[in-house]
């Protein structure tokens, strides 16, 4: 079924935007975002903006009721905030996206929820199927598990139309720098200015990164296959890279002046992250487009 109109809160944001940018060609958008991490500047013109919070319930409800399909994006996205605040990470986390359900429910709406590979904690084999043993180590983790079974079970209960996908490590422009960001945007920083690029631990642990063209071609087969409905999916690409040869690609891509440097390992860091992505493949039709090294050669050429 083609997409009439469309919300996708954290629009504003990093991975919301990208999906906004997509959203715009085809049909009508609103961006639900409180715009404290997000801004202005990266929602596509032409969309609408709701500046609200996610505990402003009735313009929650009322913006997913209105809607065929809801991208639910805006979240309290650090691990760390949430280990050192859970009841505020909470707070943020998990109640709307309940209220987002519960709106649903009441309507036609479809709702597809951001997750993550954090439901997993450290894994206990790799690649990591759907299936995988859920033992989050974070209250990130484990809010993230809480909206992503919420989503099977009011798929069960109540018929609504959910998807969970779960994304491994997501790249790409807009991904904001700083200490709570992600690794690359974190080395392409040190490495535009020539400070050290900060390995942490011996830079052999790997991750599966995927561009966020690629998490946006998922969000779009998630909210129009029949095949996503009541399930959920790994995002990642199925292959990965060790932080070290993550830190010489891109030394090598944007020919800096940076060394790289090896500091403490990060405390409870995960050695090994791989998605298996069989399901999202057959189901869906997912498939990714960027491999690492491509994905970073356009990322970096920015
Ligand atoms: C990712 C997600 C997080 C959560 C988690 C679940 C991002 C940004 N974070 O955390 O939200 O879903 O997966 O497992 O996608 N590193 C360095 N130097 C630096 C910064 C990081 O060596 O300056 C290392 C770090 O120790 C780790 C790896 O890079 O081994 C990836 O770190 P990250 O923070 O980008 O992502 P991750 O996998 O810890």
């Amino acid at each position: 079924e083609p997409i009439n109109t469309a919300l996708v809160t954290g629009g504003a944001g990093f991975i919301g935007s990208h999906i906004v940018d997509q959203l715009t060609a085809t049909c009508d958008v609103t961006v639900y975002d409180n715009l404290t991490s997000g801004a202005k500047d990266n929602v596509a013109t032409g969309a609408d903006v709701i500046e609200a919070g996610l505990n402003n319930t009735e313009r929650l409800t009322t913006a997913v009721q209105n809607t065929d399909v809801v991208f639910h994006h805006a979240a309290q996205v650090s691990v760390t905030q949430s280990v050192e605040a859970p009841t505020s990470s909470h707070a943020v986390n998990l109640d709307p996206s309940l209220e987002i359900l519960e709106a649903a429910r009441n309507s036609d709406t479809r709702v597809v929820f951001a997750s993550s590979a954090a439901i997993y904690g450290h894994p206990e084999y790799t690649p990591i199927d759907e299936g995988h043993p859920k033992q989050p180590t974070s209250p990130y983790g484990l809010e993230k598990l809480t909206a992503d079974h919420y989503c099977r079970l009011y798929h069960d209960l109540y018929g609504v139309e959910t998807t969970a996908l779960r994304y491994f490590n997501v790249y790409g422009p807009r991904q904001q720098g700083g200490d709570y960001s992600g690794v690359i945007s974190i080395f392409r920083d040190q490495a535009r200015v020539g400070d050290d690029i900060t390995v942490e631990g011996d830079g052999e642990q790997t991750r599966d990164f995927i561009h966020v063209d690629d998490i946006v071609q998922a969000n779009m087969l998630a909210a129009t296959s029949d095949a996503a409905v009541g399930e959920s999916f790994n995002i990642g690409t199925g292959d990965t890279i060790t932080i070290r040869e993550l830190a010489e690609t891109i030394q090598d891509v944007t020919g800096t002046d940076s060394d790289i440097v090896h500091v403490d390992p990060r405390e409870g860091d995960i050695k090994r992250s791989r998605a298996d992505i069989t399901k999202a493949r057959e189901a869906l039709g997912f498939e990714p487009k960027y491999s690492i090294k491509d994905g970073l050669t356009e990322y970096l050429s920015e």
